[in-house]
């Protein structure tokens, strides 16, 4: 058994070759970004892919974000309800669009927001909900499309975790005003770095192409103060390559997720997450929590016993965003209780289409060891 470096997840690439092939034509046409034919390819086959009627293809997911908040026009030191279990782009994308966040709590049983708990977080200086398809887990898209229109709300999804997954055979890229998704390098699906933002609404698809290339409309027509947040041509390639092999890359992620399933399930003092009914998984992310009164060893024992046999599991989502030095003083992280004692208890273990079993066993035996009594 080797001991080799297990990092919490590894960039799939497609063969070297087939993406040399991809770009071969690059070299010729000379053009590399601004709205390239390989972007207007991805964005096709990604309208395709997800069954929505627009994607607008971005840099990264943040910046997809940020434009989308943008594009929507809310008012300044408007209220968005979101939740603090994220990345800290979720947050970021708020305040930095001059929004401020109100912490939702979340669910103990799939970690997104706990939609019961958000009407009486709504006032009149609240435009919209901002939930998190974290890990993969879809979000009660249904309570919440109805608290938003019962209070004329906005809701964008951040699903940057959810590149393949779908709710009653929806793509979550259809859910909600916008879906944000990231196409990170450590995504499920990614392009090197980028995201996307799927919309319904024409319009505000098309004040995304121009926020995000400065406000230009036309020639002679800058309609918007925007920025510049395209994706060039060689991460369209990327997509376009990773996207024929996203069904191996899923099966494969579904294989490893199987073996962690039969080594730590029922394991008492260790909860794993559970299948959502109706959904249809992309095994993004495999999240462990960890009860240190049941299980004998709490998070960050497991957490360095990994590490010390070369096994970088992650802490992802601790500490919660409310909870950030640069927010010091702003938000209150224990008025979301269960949001603060689930980051303060898990682990997402390493968790890549290639990782071989034997080393998810070998992680499996690390874990288990750490459970005293
Ligand atoms: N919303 C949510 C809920 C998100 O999770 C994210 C991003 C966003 C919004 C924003 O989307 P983007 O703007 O990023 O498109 C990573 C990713 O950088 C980030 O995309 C992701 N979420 C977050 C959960 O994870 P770090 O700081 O943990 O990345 P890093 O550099 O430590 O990488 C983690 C592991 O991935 C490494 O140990 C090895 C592997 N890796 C990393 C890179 C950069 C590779 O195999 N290849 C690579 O190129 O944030």
């Amino acid at each position: 058994m080797s001991d080799k470096i297990i990092m919490v997840t590894r960039s799939s690439m497609p063969d070297f070759e087939e993406y040399c092939r991809e770009i071969k034509d690059l070299w010729e046409s000379r053009w590399l970004t601004n709205n390239g034919t390989k972007h207007g390819i991805l964005e096709k086959q990604l309208e395709d892919y997800f069954g929505t009627p627009n994607v607008t293809l971005f840099t990264n997911g943040h910046l997809a974000l940020e434009n989308v908040l943008e594009a929507m026009d809310l008012p300044k030191g408007g209220e968005v309800i979101t939740t603090p279990f994220t990345f800290a782009s979720t947050t970021h994308a708020i305040v930095r669009s001059g929004l401020t966040p109100v912490f939702c709590d979340i669910k103990r049983s799939d970690y997104t927001i706990d939609e019961s708990l958000i009407e009486p977080l709504i006032t009149d200086k609240t435009c919209a909900i901002l939930p998190v398809h974290v890990y993969g887990k879809v979000c009660n898209v249904e309570e919440i499309q109805r608290i938003a229109e019962k209070h004329s709300l906005k809701v964008i999804y951040d699903a940057a975790h959810t590149f393949g997954v779908t709710y009653k055979g929806i793509s979550t890229a259809n859910f909600g005003d916008a879906a944000m998704f990231s196409f990170h390098a450590t995504k499920v699906f990614h392009t090197i770095e980028g995201g996307a933002i799927c919309c319904r609404d024409d319009n505000l698809a098309r004040r995304l192409c121009d926020i995000k290339n400065f406000g230009i409309h036309g020639p002679e027509s800058t309609l918007y103060i925007g920025g510049n947040a395209k994706m060039n041509e060689f991460q369209a390639a990327m997509g376009i390559c990773n996207l024929r092999h996203l069904d191996e890359e899923i099966a494969k992620r579904k294989n490893v997720v199987e073996r962690y399933c039969s080594r730590l399930s029922g394991v008492d003092g260790m909860d794993l997450c559970k299948d959502q009914p109706y959904v249809e998984n992309n095994y993004a992310y495999f999240p462990v929590i960890f009860n240190p009164e049941k299980f004998g060893s709490d998070r960050d024992d497991v957490f360095s016993a990994l590490a010390q046999n070369n096994i970088m599991a992650r802490k992802y989502f601790y500490p919660l965003t409310s909870a950030f030095e640069c927010y010091h003083g702003r938000f209150e992280p224990q008025k979301t209780p269960i949001a603060l004692r689930l980051s303060q208890r898990v682990l997402t273990l390493p968790l890549y289409s290639d990782l071989e079993l034997d080393c998810v066993d070998r992680i499996c035996d690390i874990v288990l060891r750490c459970k005293k009594q």
